[in-house]
């Protein structure tokens, strides 16, 4: 399909509403008004504090000058009222042709739709209009959503961003979309989460190769061409697995290699803070633990040994230093690009266990950590499992602001490790906390 055929625009469904509403709140201020003046001019008696706002200068102990003073406000005023009142009159007929005005102009001139506008500190882009909506349904389908329109889901701090979500929706309609990943995901990353959908393809990697089959997919890395490369510092998988040999930080610099440290991960118990998987899984009912999520999953390797043991994983990760969700998915296993802040894709009460390794961790405020502990106790069903994998921390923070959150939230301690964090942790009293906790069955 050409360009033209996404073009067409629609006519706003808002816009005669808009102007409308703002016609009524304009008169209901003015009937607001007039009433007030009939309130003030009516009853003598009932003058009090709000003449001596609009009199400052005037003097309790003057009653002579006080009576002139009453009078002559009073009179003003009842002279307002009835000039009001002859506005108001006017202001009807005004509505009235407006509404045919309105009607016409709507007809007349399509997509200017003001009322989400108001939200922009500019008149908002075409695309962006369009992307935000909202769009009208079709007669007969309101009945379940309880509106007849659709608004597609943006985050609400896209607003502060209007020049780079202009330029995140800035592309050919129907072509390929710009190579801007870095770029939205810092938008992402500023709260504009989840972004505006586009009506553009993603640009096709240089030479695709079809994934190994499951299960040797779980642990082969993909070919280089499979993927897209271009936003990245590492351009290929090479890079990303050689760099864990490298000093510098990364995010998840080890855990590309998937035939060294990451082969090793959760199959035994190194230390108190590394629990072995199937140590975890044997405390509970065989075969009850099924469906779950790691948040901030990396490579995707709890996934894959979940996978190995019948237990279906959704990984959340966001792609930092290279293309993580790529490679999770080239694994055969479930990626999911999303942020830390962003609620969690799920119904209340549903998972029967998460996951999160190195991830929270003492840098999150304490607020959104525990927005997000609530948010995990929200969707694990009642007795599921919250694994919290090395959590970091420094010593004194563990027992003051910690310990507390955990408490707040109400999860049953099934196994809690809290240990020094060897190296350099010891001088630096840097502290990881693992923990198994249950949430209550009621
Ligand atoms: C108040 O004003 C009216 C005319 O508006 C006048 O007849 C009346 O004498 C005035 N009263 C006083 C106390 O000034
Ligand atoms: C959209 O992209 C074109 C070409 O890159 C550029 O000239 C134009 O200024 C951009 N418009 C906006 C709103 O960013
Ligand atoms: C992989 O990328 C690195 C830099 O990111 C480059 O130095 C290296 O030559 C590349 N290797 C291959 C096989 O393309
Ligand atoms: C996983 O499921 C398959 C098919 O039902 C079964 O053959 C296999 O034994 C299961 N593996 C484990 C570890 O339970
Ligand atoms: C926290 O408190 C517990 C029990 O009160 C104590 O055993 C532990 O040493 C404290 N941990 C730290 C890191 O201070
Ligand atoms: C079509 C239309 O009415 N657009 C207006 C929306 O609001 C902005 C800011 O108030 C105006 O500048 C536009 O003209």
């Amino acid at each position: 399909m050409g360009s033209k055929d996404y073009d067409s625009p629609k006519k706003p469904p808002h816009q005669h509403a808009t102007i409308k509403s703002k016609i009524k709140i304009l008169i209901l201020l003015v009937l607001t008004n007039s009433f007030s003046v009939f309130l003030f001019s009516g009853s003598g008696t009932s003058f009090g504090v709000n003449i001596w706002r609009c009199t400052p200068s005037m003097h309790v102990w003057d009653s002579e000058k006080l009576v002139l003073e009453l009078n002559n406000t009073r009179a003003r005023l009842s002279d307002s009222q009835a000039q009001l009142s002859a506005l108001h009159s006017q202001l009807s007929i005004g509505n009235s042709l407006l509404e045919t005005l309105i009607a016409e102009t709507s007809r007349l001139a399509p997509a200017t739709n003001n009322k989400t506008s108001d939200m922009w500190a500019r008149e908002p882009s075409e695309e962006l209009k369009f992307a935000m909506g909202p769009h009208k349904l079709p007669f007969g389908f309101t009945a379940n959503l309880g509106s007849d329109e659709l608004y597609p889901a943006m985050g609400h701090a896209c607003q502060n961003f209007q020049d780079e979500v202009e330029q995140f929706l800035n592309y050919t309609i129907g072509g390929e979309c710009p190579s801007d990943e870095v770029f939205a995901q810092r938008l992402m990353l500023k709260g504009c989460e989840p972004l505006p959908r586009r009506r553009c393809k993603p640009r096709a990697p240089a030479g695709y190769v079809e994934p190994h089959p499951y299960p040797k997919s779980l642990w082969s890395i993909p070919p280089d061409t499979s993927i897209t490369w271009d936003a990245y510092t590492c351009k290929n998988y090479s890079c990303l697995v050689n760099r864990g040999k490298h000093s510098g930080s990364y995010d998840c610099k080890d855990c590309f290699n998937l035939f060294y440290r990451e082969k090793k991960r959760w199959m035994h118990e190194h230390s108190e803070l590394d629990y072995a998987m199937d140590g975890v899984l044997s405390l509970m009912s065989k075969g009850t633990i099924r469906i779950g999520l790691d948040i901030g999953g990396g490579s995707g390797t709890f996934a894959a040994r979940m996978s190995e043991r019948n237990i279906t994983i959704v990984t959340t990760s966001m792609n930092f230093d290279g293309p993580f969700n790529s490679f999770i998915a080239s694994r055969g296993l479930i990626p999911m690009h999303m942020s830390l802040a962003h609620r969690l894709p799920f119904f209340d009460n549903t998972l029967d266990i998460v996951h999160s390794m190195h991830v929270l961790s003492n840098w999150i405020p304490d607020m959104m950590l525990e927005f997000t502990l609530f948010d995990i106790y929200r969707v694990l069903r009642p007795g599921g499992l919250f694994w919290l994998d090395r959590f970091f921390c420094i010593g004194t923070q563990l027992n003051s602001t910690y310990v507390p959150i955990f408490e707040r939230i109400g999860f049953n301690r099934i196994r809690w490790n809290a240990g020094r964090k060897l190296d350099r942790g010891i001088e630096r009293n840097e502290w990881y906390l693992s923990a198994l906790l249950q949430k209550p069955m009621s």
